[in-house]
């Protein structure tokens, strides 16, 4: 092995290592309301990676979950989109590049879109498997973005965050956590992040720090930090 190659070797290690946090396959377009339609968008980071070496992606398959439905999709970089159906549901959308516009390295970076309408669960996520094809010189190989929130190996899938649809976009709503759901304190960011406010009864909760500060100074609210149990009203403010 070459000096030259050793030295490439660290490089690329380097980069794997810090790309692992946040790049990956995932949604880049934000929560989805419950039970509406949303355009919702993948990112797919990087390329496949073998070894040391990266590989540009040329296919990249959605599998669409069960409850997800009026599903569309946009054409993307990789071209027209290809659907499987059970029925009249579609189960999976394909994007495949034409050979010749495979890029040399993994320089690549890729979006691609759905239009779905989403089960009416809000505070909660969905699940979605994506694979992604990339040729190699021996053959093909496939990375697939499978597993569950919390897996130790493997790829992570792609989570959809479901949040409440909301009746006033730009003011209050008030929402009341339904049956059998629990929205744990420490994730009141992942379901509340772009509020403004959340009330409940006096205590209140924002992912901004300056409402956090507001929050502590005024005498007679306290800061939310008990987990939000099914039948708990809030009111929040976006
Ligand atoms: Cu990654």
């Amino acid at each position: 092995m070459s000096t030259k190659h050793v030295f490439g070797s660290v490089v690329l290690a380097g980069v794997l290592s810090s790309s692992v946090a946040l790049a990956h396959v995932s949604i880049a377009s934000g929560p989805a309301a419950a039970d509406k339609s949303s355009k919702i968008t993948f990112s797919v980071g990087h390329g496949c990676e073998v070894g040391t070496a990266h590989y540009d992606t040329y296919k990249v398959r959605v599998e669409i979950p069960a409850g997800v439905t009026s599903v569309r999709a946009l054409t993307s970089d990789f071209g027209k989109p290809t659907f499987t159906k059970a029925g009249t549901a579609v189960t999976a959308i394909e994007w495949v590049k034409p050979v010749s516009e495979i890029l040399p390295d993994d320089d690549g970076y890729y979006e691609i879109t759905i239009r779905a309408r989403v089960p009416n669960t809000p505070f909660s996520k969905i699940q979605f498997t994506v694979h992604q094809v990339c040729q190699t010189p021996n053959g093909d190989v496939t990375a697939s973005w499978d597993q569950p929130e919390g897996a130790t190996t493997g790829n992570p899938a792609a989570q959809l965050v479901v949040v409440p649809a909301r009746l006033n976009p730009t003011g209050w709503n008030k929402f009341t956590i339904p049956a059998g759901v629990t929205v744990p304190a420490a994730k009141l960011g992942t379901y509340f992040g772009d509020a403004l406010i959340v009330w409940k009864g006096v205590a209140a909760y924002s992912a901004n720090a300056s409402t956090v500060a507001l929050i502590a100074a005024t005498a007679g609210t306290t800061a939310l930090t008990t987990d939000l149990v099914a039948g708990d009203e809030v009111w929040v403010r976006y």
